[in-house]
């Protein structure tokens, strides 16, 4: 937990957010800046800035939900596909220094990748 983290904030509830899906480990909430209708972020509620600096098991539990999730919100928003992905550090656009998957659904002919 940062204090100054937006996403940690988010997990201890002083951030309100559409949250779709929550374990001990992980959370789920709908990206406040959507580039698809449903297009959610994945976190650890662990924090860390970076994949390379989280631990083995938070790892793991996320890519876990990161692959349960994506199609059941390619399912719920009836998307043909899902662009499902890390933006690791700022120089690859990463904005919040927070470990997040996106999962952004995809639709046939919605004019290419995000
Ligand atoms: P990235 O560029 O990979 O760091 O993506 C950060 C995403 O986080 C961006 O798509 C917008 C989203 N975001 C930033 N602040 C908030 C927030 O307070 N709430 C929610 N739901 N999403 C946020």
């Amino acid at each position: 937990m940062s204090d100054e983290c937006i996403f940690c904030s988010i997990v201890a509830g002083d951030i309100p957010a559409r949250t779709v899906y929550e374990s001990d480990e992980v959370l789920a909430f709908l990206d406040a800046n959507p580039l698809a209708p449903g297009h959610t972020l994945v976190i650890p509620k662990t924090h860390a800035a970076r994949i390379g600096d989280l631990d083995a098991a938070p790892t793991s539990a996320l890519f876990d939900a990161v692959a349960e999730l994506a199609p059941r919100v390619q399912e719920a928003v009836d998307a043909d596909a899902a662009n499902v992905g890390i933006n690791d550090g700022e120089a690859a656009g990463q904005e919040v220094p927070h470990v997040h998957a996106h999962v952004i659904p995809r639709f046939e002919g919605d004019g290419g990748a995000p």
